[in-house]
Order: C-alpha cells, then structure tokens, then sequence
C-alpha cells in the first residue's frame, strides 16, 4: 500500500467529513481572533443546513458516494448556463423560500403544498444511489427523500391518469439561462404513472444529509435513478397527472437523441457517441472507464416494467 504525504492528496479526496472537521476548526480560529460572527456564520452557510432524521435506506448501493465538492460543482442546469460550473457559480440567485409545488390534473384531490409540508409528508431517507448522465459520465450520491410514491398516494389519481408531467420554476430574473433559447422554458419532464409509483422513484430534498444545494435542485426535485440524468428534473413546482405522454423539453429540443423512456442502456448508443462505457467523476480522467450497466445497475428492480417493449424504439 502507497502511503500518500497530505501534498499527494488531491482536493477531491478530501471527504465531506475532513470538510467539516476543518469548518470546525476555521469557525473557532475566526472566532478566537475576534473576526466576529458575521464571518464566522458565513462560512458555516457555505454548507446547507443538515436535516434532521435520516433513516438509511435498503434501497442504497453500497458504491463509495462521489466527493460532496464533485457533486455540488459538476452539474447540469441549463437554467444557470450550460458549463458544468455554471450552476455552482449562479443558483445562489435562485430563492427557494417561499416555494410551493401544485398537484393538478387528472387527482380526486388536486392540492398546494408548502415545501414545509413536503418535507414532513413522510420519513426522510438517506438513499445512495447511482446517477448515469447521458453524457456518459456518473456519480454516485447520497441523495435525501422519500418514494414520490408517498405523494401520489395522497392526491388519489385517477383510473385515467396514466402519466406524470413536471415542471420546474420559471423565473428568468433568478435563472439567467433561461433568458437564452437553449431549451423550451421551463423545462419539463414526465414518467409514465408505474414508473412515477415505483419505490426507486425519489422526491428529493437533500443530500449529504444536508438541504438540497440550489444547484442540484432546490428546494425539491425528481431522482430517476435507472433514467438518464435528464429525466430527474429540478426545482419542481409542478407535478400534474395527464392522459398523455408528456411534451418534455428535451425530446422536444432533438426528439431522436433524448427519447421520452431514456431508460440507461449500454446497448442502444446516443445517435453521435456510444452509451456502453461511462466516466465516473472523481476518479480521474485517465482513470479507465467503468462498464454502463442495463438501466443503470437497477434491471432486478425495474425491466419488469418494460417487459415486451422494444428498447430500441422507446429509447
Ligand atoms: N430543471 C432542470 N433539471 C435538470 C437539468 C436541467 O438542466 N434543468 N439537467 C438534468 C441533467 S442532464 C442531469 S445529468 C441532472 C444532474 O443533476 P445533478 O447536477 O444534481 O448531478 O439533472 C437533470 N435535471
Ligand atoms: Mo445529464
């Protein structure tokens, strides 16, 4: 075994844990040396607030989680630019309070939540679980939530209802990219009702025990572990209940590289690059590529839902 020296570690190694010990240390320093609250305070809000409460999931792989920097500095939200430094740079513009999230549609009871039910509408759970991007990279995180199946149950849907649409803020004063043409604003994506219902199926409100970071989705999002990334859409303050598939916002963007399932496959490639090998981040870019996994490693969990469908024609 190498024994690295701590100039040989490099910051991505750093674990969350090391982060906030070192928090600790930086908070009672700034305070010793008379630096006063404000800044003191500010630096304990660079970290979101923890949740209190988490049970561990089954549900979750055992697979080491990517770095808490990775995860809160590599992101897509088109919403703040389209470089994945982007949102880490813009989402503190986004305000999340108050916030609300409209149940409408095809539900015998169509209902307003407050974010501050949502979170107390069932028992947070840590679940681990693996994100595949279309892009061919992945990560694994700790997401914080509950099955969406907990919030569905309670509007009652109707023996109609066969799909789930949902929709994140619109707000270009506090979501700059959405002032450029990039995507059909707000961006829009949906599931069909079984798989909106399946335990896997998170709505998200943290990570890392702490409150959702603005730029991966604050105050509350969809998690779609066995879809590509795009599926898991952020920032929900629509989820409306339809008779017919969604018109999402990427399949409208290029209907023949981003199909409505988007189900991870390593055997259907994207039409400009192959989908059987994935980069995970944080191990390096020359580190080899992993093997892509039939719906993302979850097949056990979920290909009954697909059963004697052609994967190639709903991709
Ligand atoms: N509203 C919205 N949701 C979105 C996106 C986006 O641009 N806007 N990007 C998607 C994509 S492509 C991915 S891979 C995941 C990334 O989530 P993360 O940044 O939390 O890792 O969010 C998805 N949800
Ligand atoms: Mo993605």
């Amino acid at each position: 075994m190498v024994i690295k020296r701590p100039s040989d570690v490099l910051p991505s190694e750093i674990t969350p844990k090391e982060v906030y010990l070192r928090r600790r240390e930086f908070l009672k320093a700034a305070l010793a040396l008379g630096l006063g609250e404000a800044v003191a305070v500010r630096a304990a809000e660079s970290r979101g607030a923890r949740l209190p409460e988490v049970r561990r999931s089954p549900l979750s792989t055992s697979e080491p989680p990517t770095s808490y920097k990775d995860i809160t500095r590599y992101n897509n939200f088109y919403e703040f630019g389209t470089d994945k430094s982007d949102p880490a740079e813009r989402a503190h513009l986004l305000k999340t309070r108050p916030w609300t999230v409209t149940v409408e549609g095809l539900v015998r009871r169509p209902r307003v939540y407050d974010i501050d039910e949502l979170l107390k509408l069932a028992p947070l759970e840590e679940r681990v679980y693996r994100l595949r991007c279309v892009e061919a990279w992945s990560m694994v995180v700790p997401w914080i939530g509950y099955s969406l199946s907990e919030l569905i149950r309670q509007v009652e849907p109707l023996g109609s209802a066969k799909y789930v649409e949902f929709t994140t803020l619109l707000r270009p004063a506090e979501m700059p990219g959405q002032r450029l043409p990039i995507l059909a604003w707000p961006y829009v994506e949906g599931l069909r009702l079984d798989e909106a219902l399946h335990p896997l199926t998170l709505l998200c409100v943290g990570l890392y025990g702490e409150v959702l970071p603005n730029q991966n989705g604050a105050p509350v999002r969809i998690v779609v572990p066995w879809k590509y990334g795009f599926k898991s859409g952020k920032s929900i303050v629509k989820i409306r209940f339809t008779e017919s598939q969604p018109r999402t916002s990427w399949n409208l963007a290029a209907p023949h590289e981003y199909g409505f399932y988007a189900n991870v496959n390593p055997t259907v490639d994207h039409p400009r690059w192959s989908q059987a090998k994935e980069r995970r981040i944080g191990e390096g870019f020359f580190a080899p590529k992993r093997d892509t996994l039939m719906f993302n490693g979850y097949a056990e969990q979920v290909a009954h839902l697909y059963a004697g469908m052609d994967l190639r024609r709903y991709f």
